[in-house]
């Protein structure tokens, strides 16, 4: 099972960029630019790595990403996952990034976006990876700042495949957002957004009635909620869904009771994804294997979870029918 998980051929949907930052490089990125970290050793920062819920995670991954500096420091960071995914038997990967996060930083729109451009152009000659752009609003800063980094986002707009909504989500519904995912969509740029995670089934329903979106990150708290559900299959509106994650976050408490069986019973477009594989304890074929351990499925279940990504994957027609 190994081998047939490891050449199936993969597209990972839900990725943060910044959360794909191995502690090894979190080192090797703060010496370059002179960045003090609170961590003596990569153990130490392994160790740190014991989440209670999301927010607790959060304020880890926004501290690990102050190395994050310049445009080579985005180039490296970006090419190391790649290298990895593609070891992993990824084909395709749709990036997100955080870029508020990092202009909060004083590290500009130009270094974020030169620096992950060159990575995935590598990627494509060297390494025969697609890869898609998704620039994520973070949900837990006014609306009106999402909208400010849409403007000054102007001249790559045309390399991004879409727009996302992440971070602390209880607490932060979909609803403001409204007006930045319009506008989007007005440039040709449809949106997904992260929902039902630890936010309640509303924030799914919202997420597509409000912002429009054509897929939702995670989602697996729909189920609390079967006339949403009944909509998602009705419409076959992807999930991509992150089971390390859930586990390492607390969504569920182990892997063998969370609800992908049922998600699946349930006749829903799923797919299986890493999140922040630096944090969760894997990337993709360890999502996949790690399915496999918990819930026995057959290839024919892995060969449909990996068929629904490439479909659903942000990439050009031409890719999706050579990857088909
Ligand atoms: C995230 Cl797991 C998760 N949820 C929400 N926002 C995020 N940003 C990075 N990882
Ligand atoms: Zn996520």
């Amino acid at each position: 099972m190994y081998d047939f998980l490891r050449a199936l051929p993969k597209a990972e949907l839900h990725l943060h960029i910044e959360g794909s930052m191995e502690p090894e490089l979190m080192f090797k990125l703060a010496e370059r630019n002179g960045v003090g970290l609170r961590y003596d050793s990569v153990e130490d920062v392994r160790e740190a790595y014991d989440f209670a819920d999301l927010q607790s995670f959060l304020d880890l991954y926004y501290q690990g990403m102050a190395v994050l500096q310049t445009a080579d420091d985005f180039h490296d960071l970006a090419m190391d996952y790649f290298q990895r995914a593609a070891s992993e038997g990824v084909v395709h990967v749709d990036l997100s990034f955080d870029p508020q996060a990092h202009l909060s930083r004083g590290v500009g729109m130009r270094a974020q976006m030169e620096g992950l451009l060159a990575a995935m152009e590598e990627a494509r000659q060297e390494l025969d990876l697609s890869t898609a752009m998704i620039m994520s609003f973070l949900r837990d800063q006014p609306a009106a700042s999402a909208l400010d980094v849409f403007e000054l986002a102007g001249p790559w707009h045309r390399h991004l495949s879409a727009v996302g909504l992440d971070s602390a989500e209880a607490g932060f519904p979909p609803a403001p957002f409204a007006e930045v995912f319009r506008r989007a969509r007005a440039a040709g740029i449809p949106g997904v957004a992260h929902a039902g995670e630890e936010g309640p089934p509303d924030y799914i329903r919202d997420a597509l009635d409000l912002l429009g979106v054509i897929r939702i990150d995670h989602g697996v708290r729909c189920l609390e909620d079967p006339a949403l559900v009944q909509r998602l299959r009705d419409d076959q509106i992807p999930l991509t869904v992150c089971p390390l994650s859930n586990v390492r976050l607390k969504v569920v408490d182990e892997l063998a009771r969370h609800p992908l069986p049922a998600l699946l019973e349930a006749g829903l477009k799923l797919t299986l994804n890493s999140d922040d594989p630096a944090y969760f304890g894997g990337g993709v074929l360890t999502n996949f294997l790690a399915c496999q351990q918990a819930f026995g499925w057959d290839e024919e279940t892995f060969r449909q979870l990996a068929r629904n990504a490439l479909e659903e994957a942000f990439m050009t027609e031409d890719r999706r029918r050579a990857l088909l």
